[in-house]
């Protein structure tokens, strides 16, 4: 099998890149390992930062986007039983859309078969071949049988614990890293959303999020120790903290509905850099994670390929190469901004185990800063749009 691009992983940096590269009619070859089903229910990020938006909507794949996601001109900040509003729309004249991961991934899925594109599930065993040579392959196992697909480039986005990035070795490589002494305890709930805009809330207690998925599912979050269990928390443990981190002092409470789903996530950032070891490139989460305090993992995936599709591009219509080898300083200056933004809203909300008073004091002191600062409001709107 031959083609001009292999691409590694169906998330939607994968899939993404696979749809921009056939508007170019540059032809690619996804490999996922796991299920078209399975892809298409994973429940993961709900933010689309505007500049995302519209990257959907130009490739063609955001019409139900429009249709379905819930457009978000604001968001609230909650402390000391107080909320407090960040006008996204007035400070920036940008808006963020929520509208589930797994919904890109639906629309993404459905235009690479609308358009007869090469996507293979259920692949086991990739791996990637002469990535210093002009001619680099990868091979796999796909219904039993070993194959090899031979291409020009090959695109990792394989997420964080794929293949792809191991293929850089550590000599040529730095990888830079912090894990949180916390996690996320994440819930979908069947009930009307508790408010219409999401809500940050820092708490003695710990760090809380509400979010929604549609009229009807709200997705919830609350800080975690990381190595909790599913099973440690029964319903009531999880409502009790609800209510105990967002009710707030004007009698406003979380609505309560049938919990169906829970999971634990862990936090870290992590980059490695270059994004790019000859032939292979790399795109998404296989290259760098934020922790999901920002919003931005998603968002990244889709800025990496947006950037690595137009270079690919100028190599295939002009045989030009300078895009190629600048994508990734140009695409690490936006990841670093977003892995600045994404530590500094976690330390800004969560309780860390071992803050002291004085630290616990000075966290506070920043959020009123930031809630009662025109100025620290609109840094805070222009990271979380994305407007840099
Ligand atoms: P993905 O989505 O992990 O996709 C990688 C795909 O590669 C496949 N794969 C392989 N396939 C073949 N062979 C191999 N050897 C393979 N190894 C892996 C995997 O099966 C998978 O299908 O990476 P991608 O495309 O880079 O996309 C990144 C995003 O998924 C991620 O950054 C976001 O979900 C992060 N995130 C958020 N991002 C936002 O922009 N806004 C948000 O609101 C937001 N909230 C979140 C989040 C992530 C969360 N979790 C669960 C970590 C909230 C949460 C809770
Ligand atoms: C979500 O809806 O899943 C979500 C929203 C905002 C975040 C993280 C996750 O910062």
């Amino acid at each position: 099998m031959r083609t001009q691009v292999a691409i590694i992983g169906a998330g939607p940096a994968g899939l993404l890149l696979s749809h921009l590269l056939h508007l170019n009619g540059i032809e690619s070859v996804v490999l996922e390992s796991r299920t078209r089903a399975d892809i298409e229910a994973t429940i993961r990020a709900g933010v689309l930062e505007q500049g995302s938006m519209h990257t959907l909507v130009e490739a063609g794949v955001g019409e139900r986007m429009r249709k379905e996601g819930a457009l978000h001109h604001g968001f609230e900040l909650a402390f000391d039983g107080k909320r407090h509003r960040v006008d996204l729309l007035e400070l920036t004249g940008k808006a963020i859309t929520v509208y589930p991961q797994h919904e890109v991934i639906i629309d993404l899925v459905a235009a690479r078969i609308a358009a007869q594109g090469q996507l293979l599930f259920e692949t086991s065993e990739v791996a990637i071949h002469d990535i210093g040579s002009a001619r680099p392959s990868v091979s796999f196992v796909h219904k039993g049988e070993s194959r090899r697909i031979d291409a020009d480039f090959v695109v990792g986005c394989d997420g964080f614990h794929g293949v792809s990035r191991q293929m850089i070795p550590h000599s040529l490589r730095q990888d830079f890293q912090r894990t949180y002494p916390f996690g996320w305890f994440g819930i979908l709930v069947e009930s009307a959303p508790s408010s219409e805009e999401l809500i940050y809330a820092r708490h003695e207690r710990g760090f809380a999020l509400v979010s929604t998925r549609s009229p009807t599912v709200q997705r919830l979050y609350l800080q975690c120790d990381p190595h909790d269990r599913v099973d440690q928390w029964s319903d009531d443990r999880i409502w009790s903290e609800l209510h105990a981190r967002l009710d707030n002092q004007d009698g406003w409470q979380v609505k309560e509905g049938r919990i169906f789903q829970k999971n634990v996530i862990g936090m870290r950032s992590f980059v490695c850099a270059p994004m790019r070891s000859g032939r292979l490139f790399l795109a998404g989460d296989a290259a760098h994670i934020v922790p999901p305090t920002g919003a931005k993992g998603m968002n990244l995936a889709i800025s990496d390929v947006r950037l690595l599709a137009a270079a690919l591009d100028g190599f295939y219509r002009q045989g030009r190469w300078e895009a190629l080898d600048s994508y990734s300083e140009i695409a690490l200056q936006r990841v670093w901004r977003a892995e600045y933004f994404s530590w500094w809203m976690t330390r800004l909300l969560h309780t860390f185990p071992d803050a002291t008073p004085f630290e616990r004091e000075l966290q506070l002191a920043e959020l009123r800063n930031v809630v009662s600062s025109r100025a620290l409001r609109t840094a805070l709107a222009e990271n979380y749009v994305g407007a840099f």
